[in-house]
């Protein structure tokens, strides 16, 4: 799978994909990532990338020439609506990425990520360059750049033999699935500091273990997220039916 990311800090990326699963997602050949300088697509001599948004308000927007010339440029053959490639705006205003996102982005052979910057981007982007917009969360970041660095992650690590234990990833989305949180887990020392691991886990009678795990992981699920109890998972919703 390719990744091509577009950004006004094509060294930021300098960093996060050089490290662990990724790198060695890239090192197999298994994925290919390619990063971007959107002044590359400007044409005046300052190599202006935003300018100041219709109608007042703070701050500048990401203008649309060199957005729409990147990717044009990018990919020069594509079609709108095509099922091989797919743009994705990263913004504030996207649809929250989550697990089933990354599944279903996960089954495209080539990805474009563009990176939004200052106040925002020019509407146009969104409405008529990009395929999807998309936000991590509910918190303001200072661009999209670390949330493409997420989404890559997110995504690489699922392809088949990214991970090294090749039924990881289908685990985890089973667990996902599940919609409750991993079980706590113990090492050694048995005692630390005077905190002792559950007698249980030492038992080595597997049956109460695998008990123990579920009946401990709904209750640190209860704790620190009861919204995953309260919703239904995703599978059980009717998007489909209702037509949405
Ligand atoms: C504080 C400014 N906001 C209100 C006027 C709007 C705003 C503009 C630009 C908020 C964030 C950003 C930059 N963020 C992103 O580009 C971004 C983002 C995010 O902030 N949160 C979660 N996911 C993402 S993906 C891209």
């Amino acid at each position: 799978m390719t990744f091509h990311v577009l950004t006004i800090f094509p060294e930021f990326f300098a960093g996060p994909f050089e490290h662990g699963v990724v790198a060695r997602a890239k090192e197999a050949g298994l994925v290919s990532i390619r990063i971007h300088n959107l002044r590359d697509w400007t044409s005046d001599r300052h190599k202006t990338v935003d300018d100041r948004p219709f109608g007042g308000g703070e701050g500048m927007l990401l203008k649309p020439e060199p957005v729409f010339q990147a990717v044009e440029s990018i990919w020069p053959d594509r079609k709108p609506g095509e099922a091989e490639r797919k743009v994705v705006l990263l913004s504030a205003q996207g649809r929250r990425f989550d697990q089933s996102t990354a599944e279903r982005l996960g089954a495209v052979s080539e990805l474009l990520l563009i990176c939004g910057r200052y106040e925002g981007v020019d509407e146009r982007v969104a409405s008529h360059l990009a395929d999807e917009e998309l936000s991590i969360g509910d918190y303001v970041l200072s661009g999209g750049e670390l949330a493409a660095a997420v989404v890559v992650d997110v995504i690489a690590r699922r392809i088949t033999g990214v991970l090294g234990n090749e039924d990881s990833a289908v685990h985890e989305s089973f667990s996902q699935s599940d919609r409750i949180l991993d079980c706590p887990q113990y090492t050694r020392p048995a005692e630390f500091r005077g905190l002792r691991v559950p007698e249980v886990l030492l038992s080595g009678n597997h049956e109460q273990i695998r008990r123990w795990r579920r009946q401990a992981a709904l209750d640190k699920t209860g704790r620190l997220r009861p919204d995953l109890l309260r919703q239904p998972a995703p599978d059980c919703r009717m998007d489909k039916e209702i037509g949405k």
